[in-house]
């Protein structure tokens, strides 16, 4: 079986979200809950970012937790010495390496390869049990020759490689076929990791793909929260892996604790949950059709593709709509204690119908003309 780790930057990408803004006690129970739900690592903003981002990576490196802490910074001299200084276990390096990032940090590949080792080694000098990552930024739109001489220059002396798909652009193809490429290159000895943005809704596909082709961590945040519309989302994420792997994302997370998560990160930063968010959206498990209604008693499997009690949350039937049909209104009839012929039936079903295309119905509407149809 394939196995794989979440890296959850909710402390990282997820502060780049426009709304967020976590004090320090929110960081503490942000890690607090993702530690408790079993993620492996947990990745907080650059201690160079603000005097308070280098106090609070400093106190949530001090939590003792059995999750990873992992900080994030530019390939440079002076980010490392601060990021060591905060305690972390393991270090993320970046380095822009599309023409557009280029354009802006003026160096090309051989200097990228050089400045990229001497961080490295730096860093391997002053903590040898520090684990270190590098990755090239915006990866998807930088010539794959660059990047694969980059790789391979690197993957001797890191834990981790990254690919990380800066503006959301890559399809789950080109993910695949490059994430295949960087395997070829750099051996089965390193791991790779994924980071994906979701400006074309890719986010959740591309880290399957990446996981498919050989990669061994995703990155994800609580709701996805993140740069512009954010990343891979977590409980998305799960949702995914758990089609196809379930027991082992039953094995590693405490799955019922991710409505828990998503409203903690919905509250601290001030949005709804969107209502079709996965699994844990108002109508992420709602059935209506009657046709729908009808599999779904026999077998709820028939129309979901995981049982939400899994994930804590639990599914709801629309009863009470034009589209509902004669299985539904007899389930209805008979949790009220009512019981209706065949022929009946029909009839009650239709006349709903016709009420129901006036307008709405609420559940105690369907009720009230269950109980009436049995008194006239
Ligand atoms: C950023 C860049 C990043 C880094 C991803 C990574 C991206 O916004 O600072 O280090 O793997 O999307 O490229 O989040
Ligand atoms: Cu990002």
């Amino acid at each position: 079986e394939r196995k794989w780790a979440i890296i959850d930057s909710t402390l990282r990408e997820g502060e780049q979200f426009e709304r967020a803004h976590f004090s320090t006690d929110d960081k503490v129970e942000i890690a607090k809950a993702l530690d408790a739900f079993g993620i492996e690592y947990l990745e907080v903003t650059t201690p160079v970012a603000s005097p308070q981002s280098a106090r609070d990576a400093r106190a949530v490196a001090g939590l003792g937790l059995s999750t990873k802490v992992i900080t994030h910074i530019q390939t440079r001299k002076d980010a490392a010495e601060a990021a060591l200084e905060t305690g972390v276990q393991g270090i993320d390096l970046l380095f822009g390496t599309s023409k557009y990032l280029r354009a802006a940090h003026g160096r090309d590949v051989p200097r990228i390869i050089e400045e990229a080792l001497e961080v490295i080694t730096f860093i391997r000098e002053q903590a040898p049990g520090v684990e270190v990552r590098f990755s090239a930024e915006d990866t998807f739109r930088s010539d794959e020759h660059d990047l694969l001489e980059i790789y391979r220059a690197v993957a001797p002396y890191v834990d981790r490689v990254g690919l990380a798909d800066t503006v959301g652009v890559a399809t789950p193809r080109q993910v695949y076929t490059l994430v295949r490429e960087v395997r070829r290159a750099i051996g089965p000895e390193v791991d790779i990791e994924f980071h994906g943005h979701n400006d074309t809704g890719g986010a959740i596909a591309n880290a399957f793909e990446a996981l498919e082709a050989g990669a061994t961590h995703v990155d994800t945040t609580i709701l996805g929260i993140g740069e512009r519309n954010g990343i891979t989302p977590l409980g998305g994420f799960l949702a995914r892996m758990y089609t196809v792997q379930p027991d082992y994302v039953r094995s590693k997370y405490r799955l019922e604790m991710l409505p828990e998560l998503d409203r903690m990160i919905a509250r601290m930063v001030g949005v709804e949950i969107p209502f079709n968010n996965y699994i844990t959206g108002a109508t992420a498990f709602s059935h209506k059709a009657g046709m729908h209604l009808k599999a779904i008693y026999l077998n709820p499997e028939s129309y979901e593709a995981y049982n939400p009690e899994v994930f804590g949350v639990s599914r709801k039937l629309i009863v009470a709509s034009r589209l509902t049909g004669r299985a539904a209104i007899k389930k209805r009839a008979e949790e009220l204690g009512l019981s209706f012929g065949e022929e009946e039936l029909h009839r009650l079903t239709h006349r709903i119908k016709e009420l129901a295309d006036r307008g709405q119905l609420t559940l105690e509407e369907l009720d009230g003309i269950l109980r009436e149809w049995v008194m006239a």
